[in-house]
Formats: C-alpha cells, sequence, structure tokens
C-alpha cells in the first residue's frame, strides 16, 4: 500500500477521532409504477450480502417474512473482510455451516464485491458495501441503501407472493410516523452509535457515543418494559424491531468487547430487550435463520486489524445468545 492510499479500514476522522458514517450510491427503486426503470420481476434481482453486517443483515429478515424466497436470491461474501473490501468465498474458504454459509459466487463470477460497483459504474469512488440489490437483467447495481431495499420489499413485489404474503407490510400508513420516530434516534444512537463509539480513535469522542449510546438503550428498554408487547410499538412487528435486532442479537457477542459498549450487556441487564431479541430470535424463522454467529463474532475480531492487531476472537460470552426459558 502506498502512502496516499487508505487503509480498508480507516474510518475514523483523523482530526476529531470520529467515525463518519459515508451515504449510499445506488438509490433506484424497484417499482410497479408503468415506465419503471427497475419492474419487479421473478428472478431479476438478486441480494448480495454478508452475514455479519447488521445493514444487510435487515433485508434477510425482509426478504424472509416477505415470502420472496423463491423470487429473489442471494449470495453471502466471506467473512473476512480484508484489504480489497469484502470478497467471495474460494471453494477452498467455503465454509458449511449449517444454516447460511459463505460460497463461491456463482451468478456473475466475480471475485470481490468491488468488482460488482465497477459493473455498475467504471469510476465509481464510493464504498464498496453490502447488501447490494443486483439487477440482473442490466447487470447493474439497483440499490445499497438497506433502508430503502427493506421498503420496497414490502409492497413492490406483492403481485409476485403468494396470497399469504400480500398486503403485508411492516410500515403499515397508521403507524409511520411512529416508526419514523423511533428509526431516527436509534439508527443515530444505537445502529450507528455501536460504530461511532467502537471506530473512534479519541477518548473524548468514545465516550460521547458510548455514553449516548447506553442512553437509548436504557429508553429501548423502558418502552419494551411498558408495551402492551411484545413489539416496540405494541402488537405489531414493525420495521423498528427489523432495524433493531441485527444491532441487539450482536451486542452481547461482538460489540461490548470489541467496540467497547460495555457498560452492560443486554442478557444481564436489560430484561425486556432480552426477552424482546430472544422471542424474535427462537420464535420467528426470518429472525433467528438468519443470524449466523460464526459470520458475527470472526468477521468484526478478524477484519478490524485496527481495533484487534492480531485477530484473536474471544470465545465468550457463552451461549451466543441464551435459551428463551431462563
Ligand atoms: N448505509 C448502508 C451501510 C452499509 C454498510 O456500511 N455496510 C458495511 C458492512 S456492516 C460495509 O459493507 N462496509 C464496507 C466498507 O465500508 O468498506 C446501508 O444501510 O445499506
Amino acid at each position: 500500500m502506498t502512502t496516499e492510499q487508505k487503509a480498508i479500514t480507516s474510518w475514523a476522522d483523523k482530526k476529531t477521532g470520529e467515525f463518519v458514517r459515508k451515504a449510499s450510491s445506488f438509490r433506484n427503486a424497484v417499482s410497479r409504477e408503468p415506465g419503471s426503470q427497475f419492474t419487479p420481476e421473478k428472478g431479476r434481482y438478486h441480494l448480495f450480502v454478508s452475514l455479519a453486517c447488521p445493514w444487510a443483515h435487515r433485508t434477510l429478515i425482509v426478504r424472509q417474512l416477505k415470502g420472496l424466497e423463491s423470487i429473489i436470491g442471494f449470495s453471502v461474501v466471506h467473512w473476512h473482510m480484508g484489504e480489497g473490501g469484502w470478497h467471495f468465498a474460494t471453494p477452498d474458504e467455503a465454509t458449511s455451516s449449517p444454516e447460511i454459509a459463505a460460497q463461491p459466487e456463482q451468478l456473475t463470477g466475480a471475485y470481490y464485491l468491488k468488482d460488482l460497483y465497477f459493473a455498475a459504474n467504471p469510476v465509481y469512488d464510493g464504498r464498496y458495501t453490502v447488501p447490494v440489490l443486483w439487477d440482473t437483467k442490466h447487470k447493474t447495481i439497483c440499490n445499497n441503501e438497506s433502508s430503502e431495499i427493506i421498503r420496497l420489499l414490502y409492497t413492490e413485489f406483492d403481485d409476485l407472493v403468494d396470497a399469504a404474503h400480500k398486503n403485508v407490510t411492516y410500515y403499515p400508513a397508521g403507524l409511520a410516523t411512529a416508526i419514523d420516530d423511533i428509526n431516527t434516534w436509534i439508527y443515530d444512537t444505537v445502529n450507528n452509535g455501536v460504530y461511532k463509539a467502537g471506530f473512534a480513535t479519541t477518548q473524548d469522542a468514545y465516550e460521547t457515543h458510548v455514553l449516548a449510546l447506553f442512553v437509548a438503550l436504557d429508553r429501548i428498554e423502558e418502552i419494551l418494559r411498558t408495551s402492551d408487547g411484545p413489539y416496540l410499538l405494541g402488537k405489531t412487528l414493525t420495521e423498528a424491531d427489523i432495524r433493531l435486532y441485527p444491532t441487539i442479537v450482536r451486542f452481547d457477542p461482538v460489540y461490548v468487547q470489541h467496540f467497547k459498549c460495555n457498560i452492560k450487556m443486554i442478557r444481564h441487564d436489560y430484561p425486556a430487550i432480552h426477552k424482546w431479541l430472544r422471542h424474535l430470535y427462537w420464535d420467528i424463522p426470518a429472525f433467528g435463520e438468519t443470524t449466523n454467529f460464526e459470520h458475527i463474532k470472526k468477521h468484526y475480531t478478524k477484519s478490524h486489524t485496527q481495533i484487534n492487531p492480531h485477530g484473536v476472537t474471544p470465545v465468550g460470552p457463552l451461549p451466543d445468545i441464551m435459551p428463551k426459558d431462563v
């Protein structure tokens, strides 16, 4: 690497020590509207995801909740993100975890995820992030922003899904304002908050974000404790739960130690969040089946060499998630 090149893991601002997330670049909508460039079609779209990544995790949850398994395929990158960014496993590297595992990429023949970004735009100069919603018809990226991908999955494939999944949305009109409101502060302090604490390179930046994170977790605990539940907004599972889950399921296994988010733990200190988490993981297959602790634990601890230079993955806490009945 030359001195001008930045390491793929140089995320914090040099002066302030703050991690600032860049906006996503491909923001097209799959739409049923006449004249749309990206019309919903069976087999046309493909998700590229990492099982470690909380943003990508949202899209896999919604794909399954909406019954889109036979309509939108997906490929998983290897859990290790090295200097070239995410890559697809070679046959030698392919793991065979009991659920979904990294696999050699069959669809495009890409080795690096960035190959797809350059196929979509040869002068692309942004980050090579997952998730990617790939359009196999035009061999381009339709969208790489998880918050937008999940919303188009709720509605735009409804002519193709079976009757049980039609008109099922996780962003119902009557709850839209409440969902937007909760999403805003949870994104800033929790979903992105763990990264802002973990990637901070100054004491001040770290303390600011870790304290804000735990204030937000206390607030979520109170919401769930007093909810007529079992969800954040009462009896209805919504996007607010879908967006919070990937962060909370990674919290004790990774964020507590790797991102130094260790003021409290979910399993010991937040009974209502813990109950909500275990309900989603154990009772709703779209949550449990898309959660892969091997990818989660190995990715963070072995890819972020700026935080963990020797790449040793802590064994605990064990188990990765507690059983339901404790
Ligand atoms: N705003 C994006 C963020 C996605 C994102 O940051 N993904 C991470 C993995 S958790 C990534 O691929 N990072 C690679 C990089 O920044 O080089 C979304 O929600 O879709």
